[in-house]
């Protein structure tokens, strides 16, 4: 078997034009567009791509965007200062810390200062706590994306194994919760594999659905699956390439080729699950402009 390829770019532009039709239909009657906040804190080379590909898909689908580039000898008390300013500004909708912080700031504390309100990353212990208990939340970008993507492909995920690589609070840890909670796609039996997981290969290999966010290249090779896996590599590892112009090429977590050979469906790096990341980010950012998850009290 060759895997089928799981086209993130191609799902996303749909996405995109959903949201873009829907801000449209939002600002038709005379209600300003939505506005996300984006901060990046020193200037980690990906962190500025990411930053690029959300602030285009801004652009792309209608909502507003402001950008601070602030220097990575920010304090903590600055940084939170920055972020309660935006807290009370009732023209920001969305607030968004790119991450990795530098090693000065913690990344808790950071995230705690936001509005949960405004937290359209679902990274404030507010919304991951109320995804664990299956109640509305934003729900982080990354692993609502790959949701999509399962939806998009009628992948079923109901009472199969799951089996997600990596812990991150980014993407496994509430990727693993959905998986085996939320209401309407997960339902899944889900097992997660972290750097402490002793016997790796025994559990990707009974693995329905293997989700590996480990940022690790090549960690899951061909004789780690068995045969009709789906697997969604969430890896964006920057290698050394000569041949390249920048020097440098993306893989993902999965030895591709021998994994391919084996799978039903994967997803390649780049143009797999990055893209999606980027466009759930414009679907939260419409939400807490039209204050869906959080209502205001009348
Ligand atoms: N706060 N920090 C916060 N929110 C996030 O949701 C993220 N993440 C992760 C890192 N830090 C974060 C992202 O935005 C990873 N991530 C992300 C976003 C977009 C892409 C990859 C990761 C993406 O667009 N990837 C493209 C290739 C980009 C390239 O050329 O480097 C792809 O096709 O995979």
């Amino acid at each position: 078997m060759s895997a089928k390829l799981i086209d993130g770019k191609k799902v996303a532009e749909l996405l995109r034009k959903q949201v873009r039709d829907d801000v449209d239909f939002w600002v038709s009657d005379g209600r300003r567009r939505p506005f996300l906040q984006v901060i990046q804190v020193g200037t980690d080379p990906g962190s500025t791509t990411y930053i690029r590909a959300k602030t285009r898909a801004c652009e792309d689908v209608g909502i507003e965007t402001g950008t601070d580039r602030l220097p990575d000898t920010i304090s903590a008390r600055e940084l939170k200062q920055i972020i309660r300013g935006y807290n009370t500004n009732d023209k920001v909708d969305g607030i968004l810390v790119q991450l990795p912080l530098p090693s000065h700031l913690s990344s808790h504390d950071v995230i705690e200062s936001i509005d949960y309100r405004k937290d359209v990353d679902g990274f404030h212990p507010m919304n991951v706590g109320r995804l664990t208990v299956d109640q509305p939340t934003f729900r982080s970008c990354t692993p609502a994306g790959i949701f999509e993507l399962f939806k998009h492909y009628s992948i079923p995920v109901k009472s199969k194994h799951a089996v997600v690589v990596g812990a991150s609070n980014i993407v496994g840890s509430p990727m693993a919760i959905m998986l085996s909670r939320e209401n309407s796609t997960g339902k899944a039996t889900t097992t997660i594999c972290h750097k402490f997981t002793k016997d790796l290969t025994q559990h990707t290999i009974s693995a329905d659905l293997l989700i590996v966010a480990a940022g690790q290249p090549n960690l899951i090779k061909g004789e780690m699956v068995r045969e009709g896996v789906v697997v969604i590599d969430v890896g964006i590892n920057r290698v050394a390439d000569e041949t390249s112009e920048k020097g440098y090429k993306l893989v993902g977590d999965c030895h591709f080729e021998s994994v391919r050979e084996k799978a039903s469906w994967i997803t390649p790096v780049p143009g797999g699950v990055g893209p999606m990341t980027v466009a759930m980010l414009m679907k939260n950012t419409l939400l807490a402009a039209k204050k869906s998850i959080y209502p205001e009290e009348s």
